[in-house]
């Protein structure tokens, strides 16, 4: 399928696989690009040097685009935005903050510049300070999250802009997608559907949490604080926001979810870890490989789309 999106990057699918933290490392991101669709790596928390690792060896196992997402609250993003031009990658993603500061750089390098934006007026920021698409991402992700939802953002985002839209946020079938281009998007990314791909390295019990999941189990904690991120409820997610109701200080909080992305993903601790996922849990309910996920999504979507 060609649209704006598969032209500007060079892929086959117009479909990106979200640069999940702790979630989306190297195995996942070539899994997706070789499958002919955009993967990214997540550079989430972590340090530059690990990122630069993550690059090399995503290029190892794939010669197609690739991309890395900046979550722009890690301390050392400035470092982990030098290190992609460094290396070469040709796409970034942006989020959790505005990247202005970078695109000067990113765009004298030749990067294609894709930020995510949860508002309209960070949408024309963005397109202002040089951006070749933008993501727009509904409140139904997983993560760290905005407050509108993807149907109502899309076309707004849309309206206001004239470089390309990618719609986020509650995607995971070829329906979602069809949708997502009725709404004006040129491109989705899907984030929950990939995490539990055969190629995804999170932790065997994170998947299964995923796959039970029902449609009303993600819980969004730090409303409070300002930092809203939605995973699944456990014990985690009733202790916080127990906290949040009785008014507990950030520093209180903030003990609980140290570190806890990590517990889940890597020690598979599904009780008092972070399962960040998306509302569309509920409907992905079996582990595939990025090639059959991709397949099943784009078969669905050129039927529903009549391209086929
Ligand atoms: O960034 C995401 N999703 C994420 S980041 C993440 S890592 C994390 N871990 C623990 C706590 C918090 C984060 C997990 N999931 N999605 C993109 C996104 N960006 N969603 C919302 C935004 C956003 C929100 C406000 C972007 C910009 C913004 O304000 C911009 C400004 O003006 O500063």
């Amino acid at each position: 399928m060609k649209t704006k999106i598969t032209e500007l990057l060079g892929i086959a699918y117009p479909i990106f696989q979200g640069g999940m933290a702790w979630v989306a490392e190297y195995h996942l991101a070539a899994a997706v690009s070789e499958a002919g669709a955009l993967g990214i790596i997540g550079a989430g928390g972590a340090p530059a040097a690990f990122v630069r690792e993550q690059i090399q060896k995503t290029k190892e196992l794939t010669e197609r685009p690739f991309g890395v997402n900046v979550m722009l609250m890690n301390p050392e993003a400035d470092e982990i935005a030098k290190v992609i031009v460094e290396e070469g990658v040709k796409v970034v993603t942006t989020g959790a903050g505005n990247p202005g500061k970078y695109m000067a750089m990113w765009k004298e390098a030749g990067i294609k510049v894709i930020p995510v934006v949860a508002s309209v007026a960070l949408a024309k920021m963005m397109e202002r300070a040089g951006a070749d698409a933008v993501i727009a991402e509904g409140t139904e992700s997983g993560g760290h999250i905005g407050e509108a939802t993807t149907m109502s953002l899309v076309p707004q985002v849309v309206d206001a802009v004239s470089v390309p839209v990618v719609a986020a946020g509650g995607i995971a079938d070829g329906r979602g997608f069809a949708a997502a281009m009725m709404l004006g998007a040129e491109a989705v990314q899907m984030g929950t559907r990939f995490l539990v791909a055969s190629e995804c390295t999170v932790h065997e019990n994170y998947k299964k949490k995923v796959i039970a999941a029902k449609d009303i189990d993600s819980e969004v904690t730090g409303r409070a604080n300002g930092h809203p991120v939605r995973q699944i409820r456990n014990k985690l997610t009733r202790e916080y926001l127990q906290m949040e109701k009785n008014g507990a200080s950030l520093e209180e909080m903030e003990k609980l979810t140290l570190g806890s992305l990590r517990k889940a993903v890597v020690e598979g601790d599904v009780v008092s870890g972070t399962l960040m996922a998306g509302q569309i849990a509920g409907m992905v309910n079996k582990e595939q490989s990025c090639a059959e996920i991709l397949a099943e999504v784009m078969d669905q979507a050129e039927i529903l789309l009549k391209l086929k």
